[in-house]
């Protein structure tokens, strides 16, 4: 019986829904748009002592520069070649995060830009950030290479070959989604360049990869250059270990794509999670905190150990991809921070929190879209509240409270007698508490008192923030 509870627990180990966290270490941090350089620092200063368990980084493979508008975020999501060379860095710099990150402790997963090339109205030339030459008109990327045959052109059969329907699963997967050049992966030549791309990043000690548009590649595709891909760097995993892998697919609902025909390749974005959470903080559609009792599965949300879960991500953010109004941001400071503690105290799923930068609220206008000339570094950035005002480690042991209402009562808090820091209010530093010390007595029960107007009206103290 022990024996087959351990190689149960070993399995968990190998399989591609884990994210090789360390022990603890429940949530991983999207640094959007950072250097290499700063977030080996902030690894070592920031992510690694406050038990952050992984970083997702931006795509790391050389992208199309576009000028007009002058360098938006979103150039990087159109691929020239899988050349490790962007305005984050270089690949020495790329290596020497990976290393100093997994030396203390925290994992890097890779966005994985694979479905597409970049746009077909990219022209043609070396404006791209390396220098590559492509023909975007040709479906010529020489760097990696690619050429005509490696694209989807002939499956697609809408009148301008973009998808133009998400009710039609073979026009998702087969068709440019907005317009960028759609790589045949149903072609062994490009599951191998695929798989050689990730192959690289896996022996440099990257431990898993966020599939990019995921639903517009099909299942059986992405399962094929996955089963090409090596295992884990032995210097920081254990030996058999498998990346971890977890595929962007937007279901809300009443599409033909659905989440589960991703559940064999590995975890799936959950974005349910942020729009119905968004709803009940906001008080929308007369939804309560108490109704959230059975969240998870309960509220028609895949099972937990197949989602990735958020708040918000660098789309929906700013008014990209899906989700809807009731997607809390930093513009909602109070209710984001709300919304984050409660997604990193509760169980359900692998969790993720955004760091990214403020814009100006007029950038947001019409069209116009979030750009920067230079990714800043970190100095440079006004970090969304998320990263900085939570200690991950073991969050998930914590009692946490969020009321609407001005609040004085003693609750059950399941931990030991003693004095504990509340991590919300301050940080628990030498054995001292800057914040609210919460005094939980013999039998487990604790006072709290939270205002209603306080600017986080809620506590969270958990084994490890004992004074
Ligand atoms: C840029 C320009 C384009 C230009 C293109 C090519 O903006 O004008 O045509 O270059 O030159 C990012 C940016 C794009 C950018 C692209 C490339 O967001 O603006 O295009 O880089 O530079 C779909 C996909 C999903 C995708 C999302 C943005 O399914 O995969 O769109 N997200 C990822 C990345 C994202 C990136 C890409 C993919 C491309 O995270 O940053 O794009 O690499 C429905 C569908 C969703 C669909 C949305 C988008 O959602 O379900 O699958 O997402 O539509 O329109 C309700 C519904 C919900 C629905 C939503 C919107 O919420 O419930 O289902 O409404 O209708």
């Amino acid at each position: 019986m022990r024996f087959l509870l351990l190689l149960s627990a070993l399995g968990l180990c190998w399989a591609q829904y884990s994210p090789h966290t360390q022990d603890g270490r429940t949530s991983m941090v999207h640094l959007f748009e950072w250097r290499w350089v700063d977030i080996a620092k902030e690894c070592e200063r920031y992510l690694g002592p406050k038990g952050f368990g992984g970083v997702q980084v931006s795509p790391p493979n050389e992208n199309i520069v576009v000028h007009n508008p002058s360098r938006p975020w979103w150039e990087r999501y159109q691929p020239i070649s899988y050349k490790i060379c962007t305005r984050s860095g270089n690949e020495d710099e790329f290596r020497d995060m990976v290393t100093r990150c997994n030396n203390v402790g925290v994992r890097i997963y890779v966005d994985a830009v694979v479905n597409h090339m970049c746009g077909a109205g990219g022209g043609e030339g070396t404006s791209s950030t390396c220098g590559s030459y492509y023909n975007a008109h040709k479906e010529d990327f020489p760097a990696v290479p690619y050429s005509g045959w490696d694209f989807n052109d002939g499956k697609c059969h809408t009148s301008n070959g973009e998808v133009q329907n998400y009710n039609d699963a073979n026009q998702v997967r087969n068709c440019r989604v907005t317009g960028l050049l759609d790589l045949a992966l149903e072609k062994d030549y490009v599951r191998t360049k695929v798989a050689d791309y990730l192959n690289h990043l896996i022996d440099i000690g990257v431990a898993g990869f966020r599939l990019d548009a995921a639903k517009h590649m099909w299942p059986g595709d992405i399962k094929a250059f996955l089963n090409k891909l090596h295992n884990l760097n032995t210097k920081w995993f254990s030996a058999g270990s498998k990346p971890f892998i977890y595929q962007e697919v937007i279901d809300l609902g009443g599409e033909a794509i659905s989440s589960s025909e991703y559940f064999g390749n590995g975890r799936v974005t959950e974005f349910k999670y942020g729009a119905k959470l968004g709803t009940v903080i906001r008080k929308w559609n007369g939804e309560k905190m108490a109704y959230l009792k059975n969240w998870g599965e309960g509220w028609g949300l895949m099972p937990s150990d197949r989602a990735l879960v958020f708040i918000d991500n660098h789309d929906n953010q700013r008014g990209h991809g899906a989700g809807g109004a009731s997607i809390l941001t930093f513009w909602d400071a109070r209710l984001y921070k709300m919304g984050v503690g409660f997604m990193l105290a509760h169980p359900y799923g692998f969790t993720r929190v955004m760091s990214s930068y403020r814009w100006d609220r007029n950038f947001q206008n019409g069209k116009s879209k979030n750009s920067w000339s230079q990714p800043r570094n970190e100095k440079g950035l006004k970090r969304s509240s998320a990263s900085s005002h939570f200690t991950v480690l073991n969050l998930r042991i914590i009692m946490s409270v969020y009321f609407f209402r001005a609040l004085s009562t003693t609750l059950q808090t399941g931990l030991p007698a003693g004095t504990y820091c509340d991590v919300i209010s301050g940080d628990k530093i030498d054995g001292n508490c800057t914040g609210i010390k919460i005094q939980v007595s013999g039998d487990g029960r604790a006072h709290f008192s939270i205002s209603n107007s306080a600017e986080d009206p809620f506590i969270a103290i958990h084994a490890e923030s004992k004074l």
